[in-house]
């Protein structure tokens, strides 16, 4: 099976490592928008447009199926991608709020959901969670989150003094993830709020339900990747073999 895996940028890499260590394709074609990057600041119809032309892009892969690795396209472009696409695609909010769900038993909780701009004003995880009972919960856009993970800083002063200027006021009991880039600096954000948040990440979610929904098993093989990237591919290159611990790609 082939799955096309799809990112503004770099953040992706964080689906496909879950994908990887669970061995769930035999290929993974993936494609970062680096040349565009980020998606989070720009409006719907932008987002919706940018999507389908990265549908154009694997198109000639012939995917399976298409995992929208991106929160900020989950949120706002799933519906266009499904109409056009004529295989299933998948993206990473409904499985962040049902892998939550099945770790956090208690609605009250004190939950905290970071993402982009886009993401939190889709209002796609509060309404989500508000459906599945949950009634303590706030959502807080950090996109400042994403050119660091992008200029490849994953730990330091400036992400300290950025985490610090966002998540001062809060005392979550669990914090999603709601952008694929933010699992790069997820031990960072753990130690923030000295390791006693549950932190959920899309790309561990979506593991759980592409077995679960699409009864996709794991196979023995490791998938193949291929990378491709509208600007700097050799970047991505490199954070994924950091990332992803691979020697070569
Ligand atoms: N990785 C993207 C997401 O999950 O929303 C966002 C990065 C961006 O384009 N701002």
């Amino acid at each position: 099976m082939r799955a096309a895996v799809f990112d503004s940028g770099i953040g992706g890499l964080t689906v496909v490592k879950s994908l990887l260590a669970h061995k769930l394709f035999d290929e993974i074609v993936y494609f970062g928008d680096t040349a565009r990057v980020p998606y989070g600041p720009k409006d719907k119809n932008t987002i919706i447009r940018y999507s389908l032309e990265a549908l154009e892009f694997f198109k000639n892969f012939e995917p399976d199926i298409l995992i929208t690795a991106c929160n900020s396209v989950s949120a706002h472009a799933i519906e266009e991608l499904r109409e056009v696409a004529s295989f299933p695609v998948v993206g990473v909010i409904e499985p962040g709020v049902l892998a939550l769900e099945k770790k956090l038993r208690n609605k009250k909780s004190n939950i905290l959901i970071i993402g982009t701009k886009a993401t939190i004003e889709s209002q796609k995880y509060q309404n989500l969670l508000q459906q599945r009972g949950y009634t303590n919960f706030t959502a807080k856009a950090t996109p400042l989150f994403v050119p660091l993970v992008e200029e490849e800083i994953f730990e330091g002063e400036v992400l300290k003094a950025t985490m610090h200027h966002y998540f001062q006021d809060f005392h979550p009991e669990a914090i999603i993830l709601g952008c694929t880039h933010f699992p790069l600096i997820a031990q960072q954000i753990s130690s923030y709020f000295y390791n006693k948040a549950l932190l959920i990440h899309s790309g561990e979610a979506i593991v759980e339900h592409l077995e679960s929904t699409f009864h996709i098993k794991k196979s023995n093989k490791t998938p193949s990747l291929k990378l491709f990237a509208s600007e700097n591919p050799e970047k991505l290159k490199r954070v994924a073999a950091q990332w992803l611990s691979l020697s070569q790609i």
